[in-house]
């Protein structure tokens, strides 16, 4: 990626205003995991100005502080109180310079990400490029897999099945102690040449070390934030007790974490979130880190609409996305998106949007006006 961009990527833009809302899409199906169930999507939207140009992102906060400690009521505070106010009026040439200002705030990267990545989107759009272009993306379109809620056996074997017949590169299930080997056993001796993976949301301890260990018996490609979020070095402990490879994603929150994991081998592939790591720089320094260290990576969901869903496909057509993300399609989580544009994989292959330029797809303002909680303009 441009880190340095030359000067005809420089170009002047002033962020001329911003509009902030909260948006609510129902869920399909109900998605439990660990941590708790979801039964909608309730998510900030925000909508960058720049004379006729308009920039989108949505943030991946949840209402409650389940999966990190962000909460949609800090992240908009964040943003409306905070960030947009040092923004807006005032001119960056890349996002970069933007991200710098929002550096020395800690943490909230939630909302930090869903700054820069609407500006990530102006910049393309101004340049005339796709995000993904933008960031040194190459491919186009990325290989995806799926995210299976906590589900009775019988019901996620139904679900695994479906997937796989539609042609998902990989089935990732959600697990917590009480809900693993007897699912596993069940899964693997149906479907014994699938790609298959784990994901605890931090459920379990070293406590469980011994259960951890039977996890190596069923040939899966790894296993996903098993002990807590804030942990490095139990998971380290644990890597080295275990064949199966360590997928950090909670505990990864900046570059300066993934860092820290990789010299001390805990975790041997790394889910990367724009949103949970503060924007496509620091997703793009960590892709480089991993990179570095031959660690494969792949893009993690948070469910989201059409627009973060578009950011994170054009995010996974960096090189050192080696695995299947879990940007399925739209269709699998609302009955309407709130983007013009279809996100529909086709055999596990999910095309990279293209219309127009950024992010390449574009809101529905009228279906998004009958699902939006709130707005307000800055
Ligand atoms: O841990 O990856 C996770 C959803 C909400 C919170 C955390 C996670 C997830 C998913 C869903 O696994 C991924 C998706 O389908 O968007
Ligand atoms: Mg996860």
């Amino acid at each position: 990626m441009l880190l340095q961009p030359p000067s005809q990527l420089r170009p002047k833009i002033r962020i001329d205003s911003a509009e902030l809302r909260l948006v609510e899409l129902k869920l399909l199906n109900p998605f439990r995991i660990s941590t708790g169930v979801a039964t909608k999507k309730t998510f900030p939207l925000l909508i960058l100005r720049s004379g006729n140009i308009e920039g989108y992102a949505e943030g991946v906060c949840d209402t409650l502080p389940d999966y990190l400690p962000e909460t949609t009521v800090s992240s908009m505070m964040m943003m409306r109180d905070v960030f947009l106010p040092q923004i807006i009026g005032k001119e960056f040439s890349t996002p970069y310079e933007l991200s710098q200002m929002m550096r020395h705030w800690r943490d909230h990267q939630m909302a930090k990400a869903c700054v820069e990545m609407a500006y990530w989107d102006l910049w393309a759009k101004t340049l005339g490029l796709s995000l993904s272009h933008a960031l040194g993306g190459t491919r186009k379109d990325v290989e995806v897999g799926v995210s299976l809620g906590i589900k009775e056996i019988p019901d996620t074997l139904l679900d695994v099945e479906r997937h796989v017949q539609q042609g998902y590169r990989r089935i990732k299930l959600k697990v917590m102690p009480g809900h693993d080997l007897k699912l596993l056993e069940k899964v693997r001796n149906r479907f014994p040449d699938i790609h298959l993976t784990v994901d605890a949301n931090c459920a379990y301890t070293l406590a469980d070390l011994a259960l951890l260990r039977q996890f190596d018996d069923f040939d899966l490609d790894y296993i996903e934030q098993p002990l807590a979020w804030d942990d490095l070095q139990d998971h380290a402990k644990l890597q080295s007790m275990m064949r199966t490879a360590i997928c950090l994603d909670e505990c990864i929150r900046t570059p300066e974490l993934c860092r820290k994991a990789l010299a001390i081998d805990a975790g041997r592939v790394i889910n990367i979130k724009v949103g949970r790591v503060g924007g496509h720089a620091n997703a793009r320094q960590i892709h480089d880190i991993c990179q570095a260290h031959d660690v494969p990576v792949w893009c993690g969901g948070m469910l989201e609409s059409g627009i973060g869903r578009a950011h994170n496909i054009h995010l996974s057509t960096l090189e050192q996305f080696k695995r299947p993300g879990d940007t399925s399609s739209s269709s699998r989580y609302f009955e309407r998106d709130i983007v013009c544009e279809k996100l529909e994989t086709e055999n596990g292959i999910m095309p990279v949007p293209s219309n127009g330029a950024g992010i390449g797809v574009t809101p529905d303002y009228d279906f998004l006006e009958t699902v939006t909680l709130s707005r307000e303009t800055l």
